[in-house]
């Protein structure tokens, strides 16, 4: 049956899709939403075997099996979300960012003067990243049981860790010494990834993505004042341009327990949130105004199956009784997981948040 593609009033949604995107907006679900960070990847089998057959980033610039590789875990599981299969580091590479993945992102050339960031090309969605829209078209017209697509992006802090350092690392130290050395030129540095993400995720929109989510993974490195003046100013600039579509708006920040009061003053529907940071307490943090998403510790889906019920009832308990809760885990789920673990999370948050019947 195919999914209402145009927004409705709830009863004339697919269930699934009014479950996700009601629990964005804090309103009353028939149970709580759960999808997983990373639910394409390597701890599936059939992952793998697609793996085995193409690398990374042919998979991430084919159409086709970026939404088949979208749609495998939607196919196994239960899941209330799907999420486009693709990588932060994708429209930089759009951009003519040279780059490969071995298997985080390694760039060619770093950017750190004035100079290179100036290089920097625009970001044309439909110009450099066609293969990402047309793979939103495919999931959308493929998603089974009417489950809502999120797009996202990398936050301009993040992109700038990998393209100043070129490479993953625990303390980006070359990422951080920059917004120290050359301030100015940092900031205009996230301006320009602000103004290519905000193009990038309205295409995303455009092509049928119902919510859109930007990854922070590394402003967590930073104190509240960095953080207030270049990260959160990233974020915003792509948050102020986004907001007149109208679509559900999530922001992930990983560990950023001391930064949530922060983040509060960011305009988003949703904050996801690591493990450090207990739900109940990152609610209060954060204000009534915004939904929470997480924030199962990944380590933890290697707990024996009822010690796992227990880590999830945690969670749910933390997260409470009012609206605006969407279950997932703290970060990226592990590639050494075992998927029937996936299995049992999802099945637990479903059954044991189920509320009855709603219209
Ligand atoms: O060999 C492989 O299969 C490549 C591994 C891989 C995968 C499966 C990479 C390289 N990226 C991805 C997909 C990916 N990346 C998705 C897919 C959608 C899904 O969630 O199912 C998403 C959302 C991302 C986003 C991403 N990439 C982030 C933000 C989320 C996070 O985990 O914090 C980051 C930081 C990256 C960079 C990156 N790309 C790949 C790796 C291994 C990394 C991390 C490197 C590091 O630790 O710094």
């Amino acid at each position: 049956m195919a999914a209402a593609l145009t927004p409705g009033r709830d009863s004339e949604r697919s269930s699934a899709e009014a479950v996700f995107l009601d629990a964005c907006r804090r309103r009353p679900v028939p149970y709580t939403p759960v999808w997983v960070m990373r639910q394409a990847g390597r701890y599936l089998p059939e992952y793998r075997d697609l793996r085995a057959k193409v690398d990374f980033v042919t998979l991430t610039r084919s159409a086709e099996l970026a939404a088949e590789a979208t749609l495998q875990p939607l196919r196994r599981y239960p899941l209330d979300a799907a999420i486009l299969f693709s990588d932060i580091m994708t429209p930089l590479q759009g951009m003519g960012v040279g780059l490969e993945f071995n298997p985080g992102p390694l760039v060619r050339n770093p950017i750190r003067t004035p100079a290179e960031v100036d290089a920097l090309p625009q970001l044309d969605p439909q110009r450099d990243v066609p293969f990402v829209l047309d793979a939103v078209r495919l999931v959308r017209a493929q998603a089974p049981r009417g489950v809502p697509l999120i797009g996202f992006a990398g936050a301009p802090f993040t992109l700038l860790c990998y393209l100043v350092c070129g490479r993953p690392s625990k303390e980006f130290s070359e990422a951080r010494t920059f917004l120290y050395a050359d301030p100015q030129t940092a900031e205009r540095l996230l301006d320009r990834l602000a103004d290519a993400m905000a193009a990038y995720l309205a295409a995303q929109a455009a092509a049928g993505a119902q919510a859109l989510m930007l990854f922070e993974s590394w402003a967590g490195l930073l104190g509240v004042r960095e953080y207030r003046r270049f990260a959160l100013r990233g974020a915003r600039r792509v948050v102020a341009a986004l907001r007149p579509l109208g679509v559900p708006l999530i922001y992930y920040l990983n560990q950023g327990s001391a930064l949530l009061e922060a983040v509060s003053e960011l305009d988003v529907d949703v904050v996801g949130v690591d493990w450090r940071s207990p739900l109940g307490a990152a609610r209060r943090a954060l204000g009534a105004d915004k939904a929470v998403q997480g924030n199962l510790d990944p380590a933890a889906l290697f707990a024996e199956p009822g010690e796992l019920e227990r880590h999830i009832d945690g969670v749910l308990d933390e997260a409470g009784p009012m609206p605006g809760h969407i279950f997932n885990l703290g970060h990226g789920i592990w590639p050494d997981t075992d998927p029937d673990a996936v299995a049992r999370m999802i099945d637990h948050v479903h059954e044991r948040t189920a509320r009855g019947a709603r219209g």
